[in-house]
């Protein structure tokens, strides 16, 4: 083990603690009895987090040696970011590694709300279809596609879109140069035009609940919601309501406000596709992002800096 002190807040993928042991000397903060004692043991020489759960205000200002926090995930809205850049301390998450990845499972989720396939396939499983074939569901066909949120990930799903002949739009804080896609400025405005919407924007307060019961009306009557980002960016009570009354046609999420609770009101609606927030969720995927936890810290403390630090701490520092 090395001189350099880390603490890993929960359970990570077993090529992290593999590759960081040789390396640090590493506190795994979730098999401590008193997480309290061990961090007035260890707290003034823990200089880096390998962070698999949330990392708040208080646990930052327990340790006064920190200067990297490495997020696993490339969504660190469980991290604050806005303390640790003022306190000094780099945030670096998994971008990149994911996108492929999360971008399959979108479309799979798409095809499965539309098409119905988890319906479809518990109907076989419970005999039905010796009785009568599966009714006839709703098509891909003609519909348009709104993703909120074109980063890389967003990108990566328009691609997809684009094979499949659907036509793709977009709603971000900016119309992006390297795209040919229609942006618009509302996310009413989006959901107005199109009739399926793809949430894939960062959770956080900017987006909070910012997919509302005005666009979801917007959305329409013939309209999909598809969430891969996180359940704080739609309004789960409205989402409810909407799929009840008709206000839009049916929903696929991977994601929802107070994971791993889901409401039973989605649960007990057979025409949704409601997934345990698995978009990345393979061994090459989850390896890949590990691996990055583990670069971020080794390049750190060789000196050569942070491998994918989040905006609020670039590098090299301003000022
Ligand atoms: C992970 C994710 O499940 O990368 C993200 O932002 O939501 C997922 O890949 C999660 O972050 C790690 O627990």
């Amino acid at each position: 083990a090395g001189a350099v002190e880390l603490l890993m807040t929960a359970p990570l993928q077993s090529i992290v603690a593999k590759s960081l042991t040789g390396r640090f000397t590493v506190h795994n903060l979730w098999e401590a009895a008193d997480k309290d004692a061990l961090l007035a043991d260890i707290g003034g020489r823990v200089r880096g987090i390998a962070a698999g759960s949330a990392v708040d205000a208080a646990l930052i200002d327990r340790l006064p040696a920190l200067e990297i926090i490495a997020s696993f995930g490339v969504g660190y809205d469980k991290i604050d970011a806005a303390h640790a850049a003022k306190k000094g301390v780099l945030v670096t998450n998994t971008p990149d590694v994911l996108s492929d990845e999360v971008a399959d499972l979108t479309l799979g989720l798409l095809l499965s709300t539309v098409r119905q396939l988890p319906q479809a396939d518990r109907y076989l499983r419970a005999g039905h279809w010796l009785e009568k074939p599966y009714p006839l569901t709703a098509t891909l066909a003609g519909r348009k596609v709104g993703i909120l949120g074109l980063g890389r990930i967003g990108k990566a799903i328009a691609r997809r879109c684009e094979a499949f002949n659907l036509p793709v739009a977009y709603h971000g804080r900016r119309p992006q140069a390297d795209v040919t896609y229609q942006y618009f400025d509302s996310l009413v405005g989006l959901a107005k035009a199109v009739d399926v919407l793809i949430v894939v924007i960062p959770g956080g307060n900017e987006t909070d609940k910012i997919v509302n019961a005005e666009v979801l009306a917007a959305l329409g009557s013939n309209g999909i919601l598809i969430n891969v980002a996180r359940g704080s960016v739609v309004d789960e009570k409205a989402l409810i309501k909407a799929l009840a009354d008709g206000t839009i046609l049916s929903a696929g999420l991977d994601v929802f406000e107070k994971e791993p609770q889901v409401p039973a009101e989605l649960v007990a609606m057979d025409h949704i596709v409601l997934l345990p927030h698995v978009g990345s969720a393979t061994h090459h995927t989850r390896d890949a992002m590990g691996q990055l936890v583990v670069d971020n810290l080794v390049s750190w403390f060789d000196g050569k800096g942070p491998v994918t630090p989040v905006v609020e701490t670039p590098w090299p520092r301003k000022g």
